[in-house]
């Protein structure tokens, strides 16, 4: 009797410790499922904050803080490091650099400078060729002060926007890029300067408006859907 009740003492001790071994696995696979997911999940897209030096005057805004970002557009990988940027993307695809990310402060002006390095065509619609939600609606392209490109002059276009359904305060600001290198000579770009104000905190994103992705559906497919290439995230934040 009191083998077989060892026996059963035994049998119960095995069971116990197979039952917490099974356990503990399957804490591991779900705590490795659940980092895996985070992982996937989680923004691909590199931030670049914008710097605040000093204040500015802004007519119909008065005093507010002034930041800058500085950013560039790049044909493909070979143009970037050529230029001294890095080689960080995977897609042999045209890409804002470095970051696709702008966290902006609220209730600011922000002067942003792209230098613009790709060649292009014609635009799909007129509207996107003016300058539209900056100070003055105009920019400046290599120092001249410019309210519209021709629509076939376009290399891309940073295009900001909120989301629709969003209750924040709206942010729309349209800036067509000019064509760098109409004869395909590396290496050349023109600067454009634009300013605009932000409101309160809020979740926007921006994107191009060129048609600068496959034929996938009219010229919008792979580098417009992607993440970091041409779309990207503006998040307006208190600092
Ligand atoms: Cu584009």
């Amino acid at each position: 009797m009191n083998e077989v009740k060892g026996g059963e003492e035994l049998s119960t001790g095995r069971r116990l410790t197979s039952g917490l071994t099974f356990l503990a696995l399957g804490i591991l696979v779900v705590t490795g499922v659940g980092f895996g997911l985070h992982q996937a999940s989680k923004s691909p897209q590199s931030k670049l904050y914008a710097t605040v030096n000093g204040t500015t005057d802004v007519p119909g805004f008065g005093t507010l803080k002034h930041a800058f970002i500085s950013e560039s557009v790049w044909p493909d990988v070979q143009t970037a490091v050529d230029n001294g940027a890095k080689a960080d993307r995977r897609h042999p695809w045209p890409f804002y650099g470095p970051a696709s990310h702008f966290v902006l402060p609220a209730h600011a002006l922000v002067t942003v400078t792209l230098k613009v390095y790709d060649g292009g065509e014609k635009l799909n619609h007129n509207y996107f060729a003016k300058v539209i939600g900056t100070v003055g609606n105009t920019m400046t392209v290599d120092g001249k002060v410019v309210d519209a490109l021709a629509p076939d002059g376009v290399q891309h276009t940073f295009t900001l926007h909120g989301i629709p359904t969003s209750t924040q305060d709206p942010l729309f600001v349209n800036v067509p890029l000019p064509v760098a290198d109409p004869d395909n000579k590396p290496g050349s770009f023109h600067t454009v300067t634009f300013s605009f104000v932000t409101q309160g905190v809020g979740e926007y994103v921006w994107n191009c408006e060129y048609p600068c992705g496959d034929g996938t559906y009219a010229k919008f497919g792979a580098v417009m859907g992607a993440q970091g290439y041409m779309s990207g995230k503006v998040s307006v934040v208190n600092v």
